[in-house]
């Protein structure tokens, strides 16, 4: 029995060798072993945050309807409460009309041309004015601090 089980074993790693060896591949030392092949790490890309809507460029009627799109950071409501630490690689948007990003790392403060999507919004409405506007979202920790690299601003037209 055991001698049985020992050779059942030992049959399918032969056979794959042998097929390797049979094999036409001109080059089996490499399709032997995919698992070798390193993974792609899962934040490879660079965190962006962006506009999904509308455009840069776009020429838009009030109410404005924006979709707010991010990579490399997890979109997530603000804790409840006091919140003392930042959960990392977490954020929340904000926007601004006709303001530049904030510097990395600096606070964005509630009342001062900045609106907070605390409860992880994804999407809004906005007015505005005819004419030409900068539009800019920022996503920012769950201390309201500017995240790297995660803000963009478009312009877009009024009518
Ligand atoms: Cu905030």
């Amino acid at each position: 029995m055991k001698v049985t089980r020992y050779l059942a074993l030992l049959a399918l790693p032969i056979a794959m060798v042998v097929a390797a060896a049979c094999s036409s591949e001109p080059q089996p030392a490499e399709t032997a072993a995919p698992a070798a092949a390193p993974a792609p790490a899962p934040m490879a890309t660079t965190p962006r945050a962006f506009f999904a809507e509308p455009a840069d460029g776009a020429t838009v009627t009030s109410p404005v309807k924006m979709k707010f799109a991010s990579e490399g950071v997890m979109i997530m409501p603000v804790p409840e409460g006091v919140v003392t630490s930042v959960r990392p690689g977490m954020g929340h948007y904000h926007l601004a009309i006709d303001t530049e990003c904030p510097a990395d790392g600096t606070e964005i403060k509630k009342g001062e041309k900045w609106i907070h999507y605390g409860k992880g919004d994804l999407e809004a409405d906005t007015q505005l004015s005819p004419g030409s506007h900068e539009l800019t979202l920022a996503v920012a920790d769950d201390k309201h601090m500017q995240m790297p690299g995660l803000c963009k601003t478009i312009t877009v037209t009024a009518k």
